[in-house]
């Protein structure tokens, strides 16, 4: 996977491309990763009063998506949002799309960044919790989000066990970044390596979901990562990340556990297909569609005939 960031920022300044930097170099590997937040997500404050935090998502995002779905979840209207346009091309990143109005940022998500900490060097990403009344970002960490939201709102999605916590990570790592390995794969082996371990994390999550839900007999946030990778599987990682020998929906179990989280309450609302299109096919493409250094393409997996 490619380490190199690209865009975002370093020392509170927006870089489209880091590497026109002029004296990066030693100082900006090490001093590229400032903790995003500033403030921890205050339980008691997320259940008592809501409106004190503010959501930045991009339904585009299968990252943000988790944390939509999560507030689609919940008994009551909880958040203010802002959404972001899908198009992650344009010269300052996300920006905000039309109609929305956030409490701070004006209309690009490194503003926010900015906000909360005027020295901030790492990447802009979404989704953000942000504190109003510390005017400061408490998390730019989607599972961490999720989790803060199942504490304060329904407990039960996020059980206390063990067992729970390591499969959530297990699929963030294997599902959620596995699909990215594989769009991100600069040359043909790691391509292979990818694949081939995003297929055996497929097989073992229709497995998983065969007989209904991840994790006992209803939905948790497990069911929702695997939702967001699901749901963009055949719309946009099969072409764009060319996973190219299989869909989602060429699979009983995921396909059917795809149908019953998106037929969950307020599922649908979450859900914005073109959106997916854009996000991922309207840039200049992920390095697994990109020639190599040798100026040779990566073969992707691809169906035989026979
Ligand atoms: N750690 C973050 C990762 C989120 C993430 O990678 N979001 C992507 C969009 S899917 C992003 O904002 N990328 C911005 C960029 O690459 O510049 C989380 O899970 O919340």
């Amino acid at each position: 996977m490619s380490t190199a960031p690209k865009r975002g920022m370093f020392r509170g300044q927006w870089y489209r491309d880091l590497e026109t930097l002029p004296d990066r170099g030693a100082d900006i590997e090490t001093s590229f990763e400032t903790p995003a937040s500033r403030v921890k997500p205050e339980i008691q404050r997320l259940r008592d009063r809501p409106g004190s935090y503010h959501l930045f998502a991009a339904k585009a995002c299968p990252f943000a998506h988790r944390v939509l779905l999560m507030l689609a979840n919940l008994p009551q209207p909880a958040l203010g949002i802002t959404y972001c346009h899908p198009w992650l091309g344009g010269p300052e990143g996300w920006s905000f799309a039309p109609g929305s109005a956030p409490p701070v940022g004006e209309d690009v998500l490194w503003k926010v960044y900015a906000a909360s900490d005027p020295a901030y060097s790492g990447r802009i990403t979404v989704p953000v919790l942000w504190d109003k009344t510390a005017g400061a970002i408490a998390s730019a960490d989607s599972l961490e989000i999720m989790q803060a939201l199942a504490a304060a709102y329904r407990p039960e999605m996020c059980p206390e066990d063990a067992a729970f916590a390591k499969l959530c990570i297990w699929i963030h790592q294997h599902l959620n970044i596995g699909v990215y390995k594989v769009g991100f794969a600069a040359d043909q082996a790691a391509y292979n390596a990818a694949v081939d371990a995003l297929d055996s994390a497929m097989d073992k999550v229709a497995e998983l979901v065969a007989s209904g839900f991840a994790f006992g007999t209803s939905p948790t946030i497990a069911d929702l990562m695997i939702f967001a990778t699901g749901i963009r599987f055949d719309i946009a990682y099969h072409g764009a990340f060319q996973i190219l020998h299989r869909r989602w929906g060429g699979n009983k179990a995921l396909q059917q556990h795809l149908e019953r989280i998106a037929a969950l309450p307020g599922v649908e609302d979450t859900l914005a297909f073109q959106d997916y299109r854009v996000h991922y096919f309207d840039e200049a493409g992920f390095p697994v569609r990109q020639p190599m250094s040798t100026g040779r393409y990566i073969l992707p997996r691809t169906c035989d005939p026979l």
